[in-house]
């Protein structure tokens, strides 16, 4: 029998280590049952904890992937994560402005790596302010995304729950702001949807190596709109899911030290 399945789009950055990026996406789409499709913008060569290169794909490229994609597949839901450039950050919002006007979009303003090198070129955060968050549905940055697109620190659940509001107010789209290890034992994120904010804690796992959680967690939720649910059951069953990825990690251990990686082929 001939099946059909949801499709989602993901446009980000390859990591070499397959842990964030669209790897880590299209793994997160496959064990959540969407078809998966991905637009690369930049390559990056790295092993978690390291950058060691990065290179754009060019604007025309980026432009290409999402031209033939939309014009040929059923896409109902998008995802950003790393779009590395200026101009990258342009021609997405173009491109889904033009061809995917009323797709639900979800926006992950990958700014950093999980080690701290930085991934996205200088002042491309002004653009990702003023083309890309207008057409989102949902944007999800940590905490420290959400210091630098605010300029203010956040440093408690109080400060957390002003940024998250502001951020909304600001950019008139829905903001899950995720807290990490800020509660202690709980991993705390808060859904901002105009004046209405809504809690998702999971336990926090401690000593493990993060690297892709949130591109996961920005994917998984992505899954869950491409599918139809509502925006507070796919976060719901998103934050379960990055929590399963977490605990069912995978380590490698050489004469380098260890390598941790999140096992996305987790049960549903
Ligand atoms: O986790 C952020 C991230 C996003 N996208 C790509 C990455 C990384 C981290 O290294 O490589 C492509």
């Amino acid at each position: 029998m001939t099946q059909s399945l949801p499709v989602a789009l993901t446009i980000a950055g390859s990591d070499s280590s397959a842990g964030a990026g669209i790897q880590a996406d299209l793994k997160t789409f496959g064990t959540l049952g969407v078809y998966g499709l991905s637009a690369v913008s930049c390559i990056v060569a790295e092993v978690p904890g390291k950058v060691s290169r990065l290179e754009p794909v060019s604007a025309e490229m980026v432009r290409a992937q999402i031209e033939v994609l939309a014009k040929n597949f059923p896409v109902s839901a998008i995802k950003t994560g790393l779009l590395c450039s200026t101009a990258n950050i342009s021609t997405v919002a173009k491109s889904i402005l033009d061809l995917a006007p009323n797709v639900p979009l979800v926006v992950d303003p990958v700014i950093t790596a999980t080690g701290g090198d930085p991934l996205l070129e200088r002042g491309a955060i002004d653009a990702c302010k003023e083309e890309l968050f207008p057409l989102a549905t949902l944007i999800t940055p940590n905490l420290d995304e959400a210091t630098q697109l605010l300029g203010q620190k956040i440093a408690d659940r109080e400060s957390m729950e002003r940024a998250g509001k502001e951020l909304a107010r600001k950019f008139k789209t829905a903001v899950l702001l995720k807290g990490g290890h800020l509660s202690g034992e709980q991993a705390v994120d808060l859904l901002f949807v105009k004046d209405k904010v809504t809690e998702f804690s999971a336990p926090f796992v401690r000593d493990v190596a993060t690297h892709g959680t949130g591109c996961t967690y920005s994917a998984a939720i992505t899954a869950g709109l491409a599918a139809g649910q509502s925006l507070e059951d796919s976060i719901k069953r998103a934050k379960g899911f990055v929590t399963k990825c977490i605990l069912g990690r995978i380590r490698w251990t050489g004469s380098s030290g260890n390598i941790d990686a999140l096992r996305h082929d987790v049960e549903r």
